[in-house]
């Protein structure tokens, strides 16, 4: 994959939102349109669904030299040769944590990304060596309906001291990407207003285009 800090479109396959595809061919299509990362996220699967659904993701993910992530389950990314693993707050500190490098094995690059919803957890998973921070919900979204949007105020701060790769997400749709990107994101995960689209591929490819053509 090309180093995190190129990547800019980290694109999903959300099994809420499969429309009855295959993982394999929704990652292929998330490939094709010119996704820099794509996570597998199935929450209502089995821990045995989603080992089948990552090994089947991973080598279409290796050939694109498209970075896999695996959400939540830390050994299925290190099973399947996964680049990162990404993680919650409450999977990670409130689990216990302190550190990354306590999840780290020897022989083992995977890097870990963290979820943050304010400033003060922005600063912790950042201190606790986290790859990348996700920096949301910037908007309310039926992909993760309890949580509370953290609005473009909280881009602006991350964008001002946020110093590893970080990623706005959270009900990111073409009507209010360039709002995102003015508050100071350069990059960004989507996640249903690509994988709800008639066509995955180019509306990844939008995305794509709108991230590369904002002018900055
Ligand atoms: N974490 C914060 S918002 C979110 C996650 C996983 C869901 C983003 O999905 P969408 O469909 O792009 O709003
Ligand atoms: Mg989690």
């Amino acid at each position: 994959m090309k180093p995190l800090a190129e990547c800019r479109l980290y694109a999903f396959v959300d099994t809420a939102y499969l429309h009855g595809s295959a993982p394999h061919s929704v990652a292929q299509q998330l490939c094709d349109g010119g996704a820099d990362l794509i996570q597998l996220r199935a929450k209502n699967s089995s821990l045995e669904e989603v080992r089948r659904m990552a090994e089947a993701i991973a080598p279409i993910t290796r050939a694109a030299n498209v970075g896999l992530v695996i959400n939540d389950h830390l050994d299925v990314a290190r099973d399947v040769g996964a680049e990162l693993c990404h993680l919650g707050q409450e999977d990670f500190f409130d689990a216990g944590h302190k550190h990354c490098a306590e999840l780290r094995t020897p022989n083992s690059e995977l890097r870990l990304g963290l979820s943050t919803h304010a400033p003060t957890q922005a600063q912790r998973a950042v201190a606790a060596g986290a790859d990348y921070v996700a920096i949301g919900p910037i908007y309310a979204t039926g992909t993760k309906p309890t949580a509370k949007p953290v609005t473009l105020e909280y881009v602006r701060w991350a964008a001002d001291n946020v110093k590893v790769p970080w990623f706005a997400i959270g009900g990111i749709n073409l009507s209010n990407i360039d709002d995102v990107l003015a508050a100071g994101a350069t990059r960004i995960c989507v996640v249903s207003a690509i994988l709800n689209a008639p066509d995955i591929a180019k509306a990844c490819a939008e995305f794509k285009k709108r991230l590369n053509e904002f002018p900055r």
